[in-house]
């Protein structure tokens, strides 16, 4: 990593010092794998920087972030910083404090995290903060005090919307349904769910959700909780799985029983992922947004708070590359854009 030059470092030395010497008794996490010094970017954003910027996903070994940090890793590298990316082989609530304790000693610019918990990472944040790291949560957001800004994919009630209305479509709007989702702490699905459940009752009274179940981000959970959804509930018609992990285990699952056909799975998928059992006719759509683009967006408003172009305040603006100009909304936050339905039409344009 480049030595600390540039004013905002010097700023927070001093504060930096103390919080570092307390943090090395206890701090564990990896060493980021870093790409190095990206050369000086010819970037569309602004100007160009040596910010240092760290991806967090939830956990490693994902699809989903490892597209979201191609995005990161892109727009950084327009700026002229260093990225990288460090996680947790889990999405546990609080494994990934030790690795924020160690970018804080690392003293980077600012930390792009999608939060297992609304609070388990929060003292580990406010600690980075303390020293001037900006923190940027994106695609799962901690609660609103410990980041300085949320990178959200799309609406809450948008992403819910979809994911009833596919269901709905899919069994006729009758029916037994689940609900097969990540951790069971992680505040996007939470708030999805919270949502979906709204909606279902507002607009589907022949819709009976019967069980939500948890599969942890991990494949073989999801795959495993798959299958027990659908030997507890004979008479169940489709599951809804909020999670890229989630959703294609239980396509898997599916695709190879008795079930395919009969019962019906959608909700968030990767185009990537999922294509093998649109093709096979197990599933019939499916909704996500451009997970390059999320993190090619959060890595951009990570910059404009380290290089003080914006605090983060409502109304602040920030061009974001090839992007082009956003505006932070309320409660801190920046919206991408909307979900978007993937089917046998169009799944073959997309390749993440
Ligand atoms: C998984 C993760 C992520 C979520 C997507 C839809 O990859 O849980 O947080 O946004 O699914």
């Amino acid at each position: 990593m480049t030595p600390p030059t540039q004013p905002r470092r010097l700023r927070r030395l001093a504060a930096a010092t103390a919080l570092v010497l307390a943090l090395s008794a206890c701090a564990n996490g990896g060493t980021p794998a870093s790409d190095g010094d990206a050369s000086p970017g010819t970037g569309t954003g602004g100007a160009t920087s040596d910010v240092q910027v760290a991806f967090l996903p939830k956990n490693l070994g994902n699809p989903y972030f490892d597209t979201s940090s191609t995005g990161g890793r892109e727009a950084v590298a327009e700026i002229g910083g260093t990225f990288s990316e460090v996680g947790p082989a889990t999405a546990a609530p609080d494994a990934q404090v030790s690795y924020i304790n160690t970018l804080t000693q690392q003293q980077v610019d600012a930390i792009v995290v999608s939060a297992n918990d609304p609070a388990a990472i929060c003292g580990a944040l406010n600690d980075a903060k303390t020293i001037g790291i900006k923190v940027v949560t994106f695609d799962s957001d901690t609660n609103p005090e410990c980041r300085d800004l949320f990178v959200n994919q799309a609406t809450a009630e948008g992403i819910a919307k979809v994911q009833v209305d596919m269901i709905a479509e899919q069994i006729g709007d009758e029916g037994e349904i689940a609900i097969l989702s990540a951790a069971a702490n992680a505040t996007n699905q939470n708030t999805w769910i919270e949502m979906m459940t709204e909606e279902l009752a507002a607009s589907h009274p022949n819709i009976t959700l019967v069980e939500t179940v948890y599969g942890n981000d991990d494949d073989q959970t999801s795959f495993d909780r798959t299958a027990g959804l659908l030997q507890s509930h004979p008479n169940l018609k489709g599951i809804v799985s909020p999670t890229t992990v989630g959703i294609a285990a239980a396509a898997r699952y599916l695709s190879t029983s008795q079930y395919k056909g009969q019962v019906a799975i959608t909700g968030l998928g990767t185009p990537n992922q999922m294509r093998e059992y649109v093709a096979d006719g197990t599933v019939t759509e499916f909704a996500l947004w451009n997970p390059e683009d999320l993190g090619y967006l959060s890595a951009y408003a990570a910059n404009a708070l380290a290089s003080d172009e914006i605090t983060g305040a409502e109304g602040d603006t920030f061009t974001a590359g090839r992007l082009g100009e956003f505006t932070v909304e309320a409660d801190n936050t920046v919206l991408l854009g909307e979900p978007y339905r993937f089917n046998a039409d169009n799944i073959d344009d997309f390749d993440f």
